[in-house]
């Protein structure tokens, strides 16, 4: 955990990996406690990916959301609820119509408590048999993040007609304001 010099609040970070960035950012953004969320690479074998890059599926990166978050307002836990919520982790390098291994689902840890917590809450959802199929996210030590250009930054705020962005983010930032009322940003 970190103490940030201008609030002197505790953040910690949290590195997530979904499918679409677009939509971890659109709908992880509006909990109260998430301070800030970039979306950005993680996970590959090459420095600096960019998007087209990625994309191909040769350099090995997922697509992954870096979110700063205050623990005292929102917990890890629940920040991983929340990402369970908002992605299928039954399906293996894809979500819905994206398919690839930057799609994987993938949890990447910043300390033995986050990747305690993260198998904790894995087996849980699993024995509760939510989706009928396996899951298949992984778990592992966060590497270097590298954040995407700056146009897939605020993607959905700032693209909001687009048509991805009606189809498959907006539905997942209204799915999480369904199962998260109690913790929506005013
Ligand atoms: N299939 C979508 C994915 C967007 S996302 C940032 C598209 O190509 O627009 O991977």
């Amino acid at each position: 955990m970190n103490k940030d010099d201008s609030t002197g609040r505790s953040s910690e970070l949290a590195t997530l990996g979904g499918g679409c960035f677009w939509c971890l950012e659109a709908a992880l953004v509006q909990l109260v406690g998430v301070e800030s969320v970039v979306s950005g690479y993680a996970g590959g074998s090459t420095d600096n990916p960019d998007y087209p890059s990625v994309c191909s599926g040769r350099t090995g990166h997922a697509e992954v959301v870096e979110v700063r978050f205050d623990p005292a307002l929102i917990d890890y836990r629940t920040l991983l609820t929340a990402f369970f919520a908002i992605h299928d982790p039954t399906t293996l390098d894809r979500q819905g119509n994206d398919i690839g291994t930057q799609y994987r689902s993938v949890i990447f840890t910043h300390g033995d408590e986050q990747e305690n917590i993260a198998r904790a809450l894995i087996a849980e959802l699993a024995a509760a048999k939510i989706w009928s199929g396996d899951i298949v996210t992984a778990v592992s030590p966060a590497p270097t993040f590298w954040p995407a250009e700056d146009h897939h930054q605020n993607y959905y705020a700032n693209n909001p007609l687009q048509g991805y962005c009606q189809a498959v983010v907006a539905p997942k930032a209204a799915k999480l304001r369904k199962v998260f009322a109690g913790r929506l940003k005013a």
